[in-house]
């Protein structure tokens, strides 16, 4: 491609409103133009990056026996009806009426629609397993877009779905989709782990797996073991239960005046007590019961465990008038002891270290002291409600957990029945009798991923695309094409290296060296040729982007030195 030509809007200075490298340089490299808030173009040298993704997902969905199609982005209510989920979403599922007035929607995921086809066309135990994948367009209505097309309104989802008769042969079809995407985010050239997450809202049952680039700029917390291979979402990572129980003290009970000491520091203030010591009492709402959740002075509580542990679908922290209705009191005195019985209690395990501790006496101002769990409160068992630490031992028993920040590209689901009960797609076993087919689902964020590529491969002069997706394999310059010398080796090496399979984008334009330099290091090809002052004695300098590795090579050797840079 001559770049004379090319529709390719640099810009020298970073952009308002860009606070990541990914969106920074997708502006400046001009691959994107922002069309409205969370909505983008993708430019001719985007599109080719998004293109080359698109083929190593392509490549390794059909070698996990995956079939592609095509699904519409525009899907009937009704079937959001039949999947009882239209009601579960609120402004951010974008929703449309047609010119009949019959009510649409922009589809965010398409599990409503691949079912209704799959229940239209297969019925029998032959034609399973089977899985179908799409790359399409999905839109959610997000509330705060940012970091460009990491976090849009309109984005590029490769979505598959996978239909067995049983769930081993769901487990069999999860493996073969979690083994293809550890092969195309190698592929994409990214430092990425696989981390066990929470099912959420999609319901399915045990085996959820998120797929995080380790990035600073991520918004997600991956628990990882220092020393093994464990990795969880924080939000679901475990803790492991390796407390000693107390003893209790020889005092007992007392109430304390702490008159607006509502929060852990006042307590500790107040008193000057340490955090351990303390007993947290939160009150949740899990679908319509109160409970109250009690940990350690110095953890934090973890409403999604908190939810997993009792089944519930929505698990919300209560408001102020609910505590004072079922506690009696505000929220910074509320405790176990001598709490409401409709009230159910959970206790995190690290509770149990506490011999004499503080607790909210359910009164205004007024706190217990020489606490004893399960002298002064009941607990039947104790359980895992708390967000997981930096240096907290591994769950698996191995290691230390820590911390670090990644940005989800992959998320693989079990989904089990949830939506071929809801939407009847059956089959007939051997046995002639109606099935529901057992299914998983499995996405990739495929222009997330363009700009996590970029997050991990970029350098302050601009992109340092890998081999695999970048959009040319080379920068062929001329610096001064009005010099003949320079402007035939140029015409000849554009001809012949395109002879030999390069894609060359071929930067002839009359601009000053500087900026086609310049340019040719933020849109960051991985080699760059250029023709200057020795094209007379047919010799160009050659530089390998990544690592700024720079020759000055004979076009005889040229051919065999690109060879030897691709390694
Ligand atoms: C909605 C809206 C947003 C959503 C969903 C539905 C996320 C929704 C979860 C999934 C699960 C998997 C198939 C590919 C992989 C992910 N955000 N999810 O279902 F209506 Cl507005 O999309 N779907």
């Amino acid at each position: 491609m001559r770049q004379q030509l090319f529709f390719n809007p640099t810009m020298r200075d970073i952009p308002q409103g860009a606070d990541v490298p990914s969106h920074q340089l997708m502006l400046r490299a001009g691959l994107i133009r922002q069309t409205a808030s969370g909505i983008y173009t993708f430019l001719p040298l985007g599109l080719k990056v998004l293109r080359n993704i698109e083929r190593i997902i392509q490549e390794e969905m059909e070698k996990a026996g995956a079939q592609e199609l095509l699904m519409p982005a525009i899907q009937p209510a009704e079937l959001w009806e039949e999947s009882g989920r239209l009601k579960d979403y609120g402004p951010e599922l974008m929703r449309l009426k047609d010119r009949h007035d019959r009510d649409f929607v922009l589809g965010p995921t398409h599990e409503e629609v691949i079912t209704s086809l799959v229940r239209d066309h297969i019925t029998t135990y032959k034609k399973l397993p089977i899985t179908l994948y799409q790359i399409q367009t999905k839109y959610r209505d997000e509330r705060r877009p940012r970091f460009g097309v990491l976090r849009s309104r309109e984005f590029i989802m490769k979505d598959a779905y996978s239909f067995d008769t049983d769930r081993s042969g769901l487990d069999t079809n999860y493996e073969r989709m979690y083994e293809a995407y550890q092969n195309i985010f190698t592929r994409c050239g990214l430092d990425f782990r696989a981390v066990e997450a929470d099912a959420g809202a999609i319901g399915g049952k045990g085996g959820t797996h998120e797929f995080m680039v380790l990035s600073q700029i991520g918004e997600d917390t991956i628990a990882f073991s220092d020393t093994s291979q464990y990795a969880a979402n924080v939000e679901i990572a475990a803790v492991l239960d390796t407390y000693e129980k107390a003893v209790p003290p020889a005092a007992s009970l007392e109430v304390i005046d702490t008159p607006q000491m509502k929060t852990i520091d006042d307590l500790t203030a107040g008193l000057n007590l340490e955090k351990a010591s303390l007993l947290k009492s939160v009150l949740f709402i899990a679908d319509e019961e109160p409970v109250l959740v009690v940990c350690r002075g110095d953890h934090e509580v973890n409403d999604i465990k908190v939810g997993n542990a009792l089944d519930a679908r929505e698990v919300r922290l209560a408001e102020p008038d609910e505590v004072q209705d079922i506690m009696g009191t505000e929220a910074g005195f509320v405790g176990p002891v001598g709490a409401p019985s409709q009230v159910k209690i959970l206790v995190d395990a690290a509770v149990k270290t506490i011999s004499s501790g503080i607790c909210g006496a359910n009164e205004k101002d007024k706190h217990y002291q020489n606490v004893h769990p399960g002298r002064d409160f009941p607990i039947t068992e104790y359980g895992d409600y708390r967000i997981v630490q930096e240096g907290d031992p591994s769950p698996d028993g191995q290691g230390k957990i820590r911390f670090a920040e990644g940005i989800e590209v992959g998320h693989v689901f079990k989904l089990g029945t949830k939506y071929s009960e809801a939407l009847g797609a059956v089959y007939l076993d051997e046995n002639g009798r109606s099935q529901p087919m057992v299914m998983g689902c499995y996405g990739i964020g495929v222009s997330r991923l363009l700009a996590a590529v970029i997050e991990q491969h970029h350098d302050e002069n601009g992109i340092t695309w890998p081999g695999s997706v970048a959009p040319f394999d080379v920068h062929l310059l001329v610096l001064n094409p009005k010099q003949d010398d320079q402007h035939e080796l140029g015409e000849q090496l554009y001809t012949r290296l395109q002879d030999n399979g390069y894609a060359v984008l071929y930067d002839d334009r009359k601009e000053r060296a500087g900026v086609k330099f310049n340019d040719s290091d933020l849109i960051g090809l991985p080699v760059r040729i250029t023709c200057g002052k020795k094209a007379g004695d047919g010799i160009v300098e050659v530089k390998r982007r990544r690592d700024g590795k720079m020759e000055e090579v004979h076009v005889n050797e040229l051919f065999s030195y690109l060879e030897t840079l691709r390694k």
